[in-house]
């Protein structure tokens, strides 16, 4: 049996490729490694069976018939990038440093984008929004002008495209129509160039499929 991939039932991203199990899907088709994936509601995601896989009760979870049971879509896909070729050099330090980048996605970069879009989803209604949207803008501009530098005019972040570059994208794709990225032209070009690999496209259909799936179903 395939192992098994968790997702949302009905994306709130609306199959825009923004939920977590798309880094995993996009890590999965870069590797080939076969997958199935069980979907979830919300409430079910709650339930005691999804708990006991993943503590806070969210997707993605990634479970192996021989009983590996991991949660944490960086966790998952490094775990992938471990498993087969195509996503960590060969060369020890070569490999530490993709997953420096791998973190530096999660941790240094992906923090303020979240804050910035919890900040537009819940907090529109607030007097003081404007202001605080004005300053998370700030500081993901930041990031993005540290992040550009760092990137200059290379292809990806540090030799081959690595799991590093996968979530640096898939952080950066959170950014949407905000139309920050638009101000360094090498971000948006690295964005462009990993989102036509034929990988993420295959991973990005996978995830729309559910999308539609559910919204054949609302209609009927
Ligand atoms: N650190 C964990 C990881 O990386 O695996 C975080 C997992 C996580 O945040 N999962 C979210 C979840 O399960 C889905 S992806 N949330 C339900 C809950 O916490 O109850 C986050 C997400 C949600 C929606 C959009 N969107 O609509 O654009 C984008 C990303």
């Amino acid at each position: 049996m395939p192992p098994i991939l968790t997702a949302f039932a009905n994306s709130p991203d609306r199959g825009r490729g923004l939920a977590r199990d798309m880094r995993v899907r996009w890590a999965l088709e870069e590797t080939g490694q076969p997958y199935d994936v069980r979907l979830l509601s919300f409430d079910q995601m709650k339930q005691p069976s999804h708990l006991a896989l993943q503590p806070f009760g969210q997707i993605p979870t990634w479970e192996t018939e021989d009983g590996l049971v991991l949660f944490e879509s960086g966790a998952i896909v490094l775990h992938l990038a471990e498993q087969r070729p195509g996503l960590l050099p060969r060369d020890p330090r070569a490999r530490i440093r993709a997953i420096a980048w791998l973190f530096a996605a999660l941790d240094t970069v992906e923090p303020p984008v979240v804050e910035r879009s919890m900040c537009t989803l819940f907090e529109r209604e607030q007097p003081w929004f404007e202001h605080r949207l004005a300053q998370l803008d700030g500081r993901v501009r930041q990031r993005l002008g540290e992040l550009s530098d760092a990137l200059a005019e290379r292809d990806w972040l540090d030799g081959d495209f690595s799991c590093g570059d996968l979530m640096m994208v898939s952080v950066l794709l959170r950014l949407g129509s905000s139309g920050l990225i638009d101000g360094s032209p090498n971000l948006t070009a690295y964005v462009a160039r990993a989102t036509a690999r034929a990988a993420y496209q295959r991973a990005f259909a996978a995830q729309r499929a559910v999308f539609e799936e559910s919204r054949m179903h609302r209609a009927q």
